[in-house]
């Protein structure tokens, strides 16, 4: 579904967006089915819990899912989750290979994800998806977004540091619980943390970076981009400008 101009508002004030819909379930079954082999084989690239053990159960991520199965490139392109996405970044959209890429697996236990703004104001706008392969709620850390801070209007590094319920970011932030096949959409500008997981199961959620594709970029076969909508254009300048006649 797009968005409606209120929604349009809601997400450029707020820095963040809920999609009202959910992926379908069978498509949820199978990125579960497609982690669970990718969990238990613990088949790299991977990012472990601090534990020092490594066990599936102490897999914190899994990197590079896109060239991991077709399923979940299935998901990043699926139009629950571009629909809203092309109302925000326009017609023509690419898919980052190079920048998350990841499914957050958060075992029981999971640490804190710290405080961070992924990317600057001034970089251009990158759209992070969120797509819940399981429940995320409070007792089981989900996302804090500070909202209204993508628009920056104060100077804070992108990693503040510190204990993460003692930030003053934790007390402007607010959790955002996400059912099973949810997909949240945020400004990468927008601060965000995410809690422990103190719940007995994991909570996994695919993350995805997306932008407008740039009319200008002359080199329109970035090994690092996939094209999820639309078409790469091209709108630089002539040289010699073409004169009237
Ligand atoms: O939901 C989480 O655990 C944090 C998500 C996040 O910040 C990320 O995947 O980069």
């Amino acid at each position: 579904m797009s968005l409606s101009e209120e929604d349009l508002w809601y997400f450029n004030h707020t820095g963040y967006y809920l999609v009202p819909e959910l992926l379908p379930g069978d498509l949820v079954e199978r990125l579960n089915a497609v982690t669970d082999e990718q969990i238990s084989g613990m088949i790299e690239p991977v990012v472990w819990e601090k534990s020092g053990t490594r066990e599936p159960n102490d897999i914190r991520r899994l990197s590079k899912i896109l060239s991991r199965d077709r399923a979940y490139l299935e998901a990043a392109v699926h139009p629950v989750v571009l629909n809203p996405l092309t109302s925000i970044l326009g017609p023509n959209v690419e898919l980052l290979t190079n920048k998350h890429n990841h499914i957050m697996v958060r075992p029981p236990g999971s640490e804190h994800v710290y405080w961070h703004s992924g990317e600057e104001p001034f970089h251009p706008t990158l759209i992070t998806a969120l797509v819940y392969l399981e429940e995320s709620t409070l007792e089981n850390g989900c996302i804090r977004i500070v909202p209204g801070s993508h628009r920056r209007p104060f100077q804070r590094g992108r990693r503040p540091g510190g204990a993460f319920e003692e930030s003053d970011l934790f007390y402007k932030s607010l959790p955002v619980p996400m059912p099973r096949g949810g997909v949240l959409l945020f400004n990468d500008c927008c601060f965000h943390g995410a809690g422990v997981n103190g719940a007995g199961t994991s909570r996994r959620s695919m993350t995805l970076a997306y932008q407008a594709h740039d009319p200008h970029d002359v080199m329109k076969d970035d090994p690092e981009k996939i094209l999820a909508a639309g078409e790469r254009i091209y709108i630089g300048h002539p040289h010699p400008f073409p004169q009237p006649d």
